[in-house]
């Protein structure tokens, strides 16, 4: 035994929690890494510009503008998706998720394939204990079930969304019932969801196996609708004259508790010091929900900033020192980022970065000198600030290009491409290249939904009103 396990081992046997463990290289030399506990905290819908440390000024979100005080916010945070499942696929396998077909959103019973490759299988392989507490949303069969993809335990609902109270009268159906580690839930069980998935992840802290690191996924269905708010919570936001803004709120600040009692819950168990928390949201804020995107042009759904840029926080205490990170990052990070952070062998396939590197020294090159977005008929490529969006029309023809600078037009409003064909050329070269290596989308979204997507990139369409009225 290593003095390190040693020392492991005597804290545990003495009651205390033990929050490291030591991993060994296969050359037998002691590897000497503190495998870190990981908390990923993802928000559903969440709008820009609705916490407090993102400018939100009727909706106080004190625990999530305390871990981005302590953390690094990323103020050029990207997910590869303005919609929720194909964001959640690059999410968990760091890989642009068209490259094998997931494009589109889902709405039956397609989804990810089975033996995708996915960072929490690899956490399994370097030690770790994984659980995933919320919305799944990447398929309902066994071969794509959260515990056949790298999660031990799974406390949640397989779908998308779900009404946030309990249904007792006519119960949910299979995709929408929680179930715990495969047994449902019943519905006189709990009283609001968001309280229920945070009892679930404070469960998990509590009663993880000390000798193991912890990695557990908050996925949270908040602020996703339905507008379902507890009433103590829209008690408190009497003071919001727009009734969906009201409820809108008083989910927020439900999450935002959640983050607060996740937090005193590692506290509490001696882990506060030894985790890693990553929070955001999984895309812009949507056209339903009352949500605000703050100066970001475009909701969810599009390839405007408002879309695709999330608030996005990594906070690693004793790692990174606290502040804000400029480049460019993509949720496609996180996957070798954990693990990185866990000592466990990067993900080969993955596009993205380990970012570690890059947020201890904040001086290093931009983690991408390009990313990439494709939804069915809207796409986008970005480097360096210049963005090119990309839309198909309904005869197969590729409508004029948009070409924005996003470090002199933040909110996208003028299209370059007329003055700057060069560099149209170029982005649209990159574009190209990298869609020859995706898959053609093995489902599709309906043609109310492609519809939709082209008059989202309408230039003409300006203003938060006239983009909450397409969905
Ligand atoms: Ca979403």
């Amino acid at each position: 035994m290593s003095a390190s396990q040693l020392a492991c081992a005597l804290i545990v046997i003495s009651g205390l929690a033990c929050t490291t463990t030591e991993s060994t290289p296969d050359d037998g030399s002691p590897a000497h890494v503190a495998q870190p506990n990981l908390l990923l905290i993802l928000a559903d819908d969440l709008g820009y510009a609705d916490l407090g440390f993102t400018g939100c000024t009727d909706i106080p979100t004190p625990h999530l503008d305390r871990l981005a005080a302590e953390g690094i916010f990323c103020t050029d945070g990207h997910v590869s998706a303005s919609v929720c499942a194909p964001s959640r696929a690059g999410l968990l396998t760091g890989r642009y998720q068209q490259r094998s077909g997931f494009e589109c959103n889902l709405a039956g019973g397609e989804g990810l394939l089975a033996g995708t490759a996915t960072f929490p299988q690899q956490l399994i392989e370097a030690g770790y204990q994984t659980a995933l507490v919320g919305k799944w949303h990447l398929g309902a069969a066994e071969h794509n079930h959260p515990t056949a993809l790298g999660f031990e335990h799974f406390t949640g609902l397989l779908a998308g969304s779900r009404p946030y109270f309990p249904q007792i009268q006519t119960a949910p159906g299979r995709q929408r019932r929680i179930e715990r580690d495969r047994v449902l839930v019943p519905e006189e069980r709990f009283s609001y969801l968001t309280d229920l998935f945070t009892d679930e992840g404070v469960r998990r802290i509590e009663e993880r196996d000390p000798a193991r690191p912890l990695f557990l996924f908050m996925s949270y269905t908040a602020p996703h609708g339905p507008m379902h708010a507890r009433p103590d919570l829209l008690e408190r936001f009497a003071s919001i004259q727009n009734p969906r803004r009201r409820k809108y709120a008083a989910m927020v600040a439900a999450l935002d508790a959640g983050v607060g009692r996740l937090r005193a819950a590692l506290d509490e168990a001696g882990m506060g010091d030894d985790t890693m928390i990553v929070f955001l949201s999984d895309n812009g804020g949507a056209t339903n929900n009352a949500s605000d995107n703050g100066t970001w042009r475009g909701m969810k759904g599009s390839k405007w900033e408002g879309g695709q840029r999330v608030p996005f926080v990594l906070h690693w205490p004793g790692h990174w020192e606290s502040g804000t990170y400029a480049s460019p990052i993509s949720s496609l990070d996180l996957a070798n980022t954990f693990l990185a952070a866990a000592g466990a062998d990067p993900l080969s396939s993955s596009d993205g970065v380990d970012l570690v590197p890059h947020l201890e020294k904040r001086v290093s090159q931009p983690p991408h000198a390009k990313l990439f977005w494709r939804r069915s008929v809207a796409r986008a490529v970005r480097e360096g600030d210049w963005k090119l969006i990309r839309v198909e029309e309904p005869d197969g023809t590729m409508r004029a290009p948009i070409l924005v600078d996003l470090a002199t037009d933040p909110a996208e409003l003028v299209n370059r491409a007329s003055t700057d064909p060069e560099r149209v050329a170029h982005l649209d070269a990159l574009l190209e290249e990298w869609e020859g290596s995706l898959l053609p989308p093995r489902w599709q979204t309906g043609e109310v939904w492609r519809n939709n997507q082209r008059k989202k990139h309408e230039m003409g369409l300006i203003g938060r009103e006239a983009e909450r009225k397409v969905p």
